[in-house]
């Protein structure tokens, strides 16, 4: 579509208007407008041309969920070991997994890593059964947490646990670090446009 009578012409654009041209950089036309005002450079997957020509995040865009790291306190919140000297995988250190839980759908856990205080899952987390978009995880916000807990067999230990109310702006850098919650004195999630 072209811009009827449009103001200061733009350049670039593929598709001559009435009494105008497209935009400068308008994509495909789309957002074609008077002088190109609303035209936006393309747009990474996941974001989408917003009224102010910036590319905006896509609330109906898939994105999965990584855990990607952690440090965890030498001791629990009781001064105690993590784990004592006399257990599988025991000596102090945590074997600890991270993990995505909701009420109601389910969880999904990272393979836990033995005896580290520092560990680098790098796994995704990302919920099953449902379409992990950014309008879905906001509006579940309060019902859904990240949890880093020490596996000790049939059991676990936590060692912290998080219900972050995800922005925009999380989703637009991508990385999501916590620092001191409980145990964890950091965790860092990551975002990933999966489109
Ligand atoms: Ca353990």
């Amino acid at each position: 579509m072209g811009s009827s009578g449009g103001g200061s012409s733009g350049t670039g654009g593929d598709t001559p208007g009435s009494g105008g041209v497209l935009g400068s950089g308008g994509d495909n036309g789309n957002h074609a407008g008077t002088g190109g005002e609303n035209a936006c450079a393309s747009c990474a997957p996941c974001f989408k041309c917003g009224k102010a020509g910036i590319c905006d995040l896509d609330p109906t865009s898939t994105w999965k969920i990584s855990c990607v790291s952690a440090s965890i306190a030498a001791t629990n919140l009781d001064g105690a070991a993590w784990d004592p000297g006399n257990v599988p995988n025991g000596g102090g250190a945590p074997d600890p997994f991270c993990e995505f839980q909701i009420h109601e759908i389910g969880q999904r856990d990272t393979a836990p890593l033995n005896d580290t205080f520092s560990p680098a899952w790098n796994e995704d987390i990302t919920p099953p059964n449902v379409k992990f978009t950014p309008n879905w995880v906001m509006s579940q916000a309060g019902f859904w947490s990240i949890l880093v807990a020490d596996q000790d067999g049939m059991t676990s230990d936590g060692i912290c646990e998080v219900f972050p109310p995800l922005t925009a702006t999380n989703f637009a850098n991508g990385t999501v670090v916590f620092s001191n919650a409980q145990s964890c004195t950091k965790l860092t999630l990551r975002l990933t446009c999966n489109e």
